[in-house]
């Protein structure tokens, strides 16, 4: 793969952070949301490490939130997500599968629930702000879309809890998964959930302020020596190993929630109304006809800038790859495909193409274990 950079511009949106990232050593970035997310510091590998031992500061501001309010703000946000927020409560987060009316995935958003009338969705790679627009204006619902600036700073790492609490107090360490609440710091007020796009422990600092952003990112790195604290980002090679999946790379707006595994987020059976309702109890009644799962091949190397297939001995598609990596802890290249259901069994064999050359792999079940 040539390696040919992407030019900034006013378009392709900086962050509050960006300075400070690229003094601690970015060395590549993608697209998402419009805005830069760091991939890589030292190395994908070296980063990987230093995720799993130690903290980690990411600027995944890229992570945008589209902010929804008014009085028919809960029931805009519950008519895009297939997902029952009727009995939500106010400081939880939910992550919420966005669908359209055909019943394909729209986005993968935690939805924030700051207010019975004021939610954040905090969206993956696709603009969500403009389906949102237009369901409130076919509706004539009464609500406010906008994109605030909010600027995430996440800190991962199992040295997380201790970081955080040398900054707000051991109070912190209280906040259970997929909750928020307000912390202070140096006299100013942050909101903080305990969640992050990896398995390894943390926090994510939803910032309303760029100073007091720019500050907390200071003071993290000052207080967080002790722990060994190093500026990182979403890493691919820990976020296939725990199967965290990535709207347009895992799945799109082509694929339906049961094919990408959401069932547990699919509430068909209670009053609420969202789009593609129907169809999804159409498609539930009929069965899906593929589905995405793991797939392990012994090699350790693979580039994934577009979909791989999957053939079996006869030459018949078992399947494509969305996204792959080398994972050093499970010494070969693992990876998240789109599978047929003739070849759902664990241990179904495959043959791919890479560099080339062709290498013998197997589907298995997700999580990796
Ligand atoms: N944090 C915030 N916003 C985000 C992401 C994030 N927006 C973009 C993207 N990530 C959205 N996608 C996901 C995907 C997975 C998870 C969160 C956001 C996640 N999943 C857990 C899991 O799969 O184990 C928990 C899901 C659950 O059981 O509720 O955390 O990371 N702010």
């Amino acid at each position: 793969m040539k390696k040919i950079p992407i030019i900034k511009s006013r378009r392709l949106r900086s962050t509050p952070y960006t300075d400070r990232i690229e003094s601690n050593g970015v060395s590549g970035y993608t697209v998402y949301n419009h805005m830069l997310l760091p991939v890589s510091f030292k190395s994908l590998e070296s980063d990987y490490q230093h995720l799993k031992k130690f903290v980690q500061v990411w600027d995944v501001a890229a992570e945008r939130q589209v902010e929804i309010s008014g009085k028919d703000s809960a029931k805009l946000v519950q008519l895009m997500t297939c997902r029952d927020l009727s009995k939500s409560k106010i400081g939880k987060c939910y992550y919420s599968p966005l669908i359209d009316d055909k019943g394909f995935l729209v986005n993968d958003p935690i939805i924030n629930k700051l207010a019975e009338d004021k939610w954040w969705l905090s969206i993956a790679d696709s603009d969500v702000i403009f389906f949102a627009k237009g369901l409130a204006a076919g509706n004539k619902f009464e609500v406010d879309i906008k994109e605030p600036n909010v600027n995430i700073l996440a800190v991962q790492g199992p040295l997380s809890d201790d970081l955080m609490a040398k900054l707000f107090g051991e109070e912190i360490k209280q906040l259970k998964f997929f909750n928020f609440k307000y912390f202070d710091f140096k006299g100013k007020k942050y909101f903080i959930a305990r969640s992050g796009w990896s398995k390894q422990g943390g926090f994510e600092v939803y910032v309303e302020d760029n100073a007091a952003g720019q500050d907390l990112f200071d003071y993290l790195f000052e207080l967080g020596k002790e722990f060994n604290v190093r500026a990182g980002c979403p890493n691919l090679i820990e976020r296939i190993e725990s199967a965290l999946l990535s709207y347009g790379s895992d799945f799109d707006n082509r694929d339906n929630p049961f094919e990408a595994n959401f069932d547990k987020f699919v509430n068909l059976d209670s009053e609420v109304n969202f789009l593609g309702k129907e169809r999804l109890k159409k498609i539930k009644q009929v069965g899906i006809k593929r589905k995405l799962m793991g797939i392990k091949i012994n090699h350790n190397k693979i580039d994934m800038y577009c979909e791989k297939t999957l053939f079996d001995d006869n030459n018949n598609i078992v399947g494509y790859v969305r996204s792959a990596t080398y994972s050093p802890t499970f010494n070969q290249v693992i990876g998240i495909a789109m599978i047929n259901k003739p070849y759902w069994y664990s241990k179904d064999q495959f043959k791919i193409e890479i560099d080339e050359k062709i290498f013998v792999g197997t589907v298995c079940d997700l999580p990796f274990i």
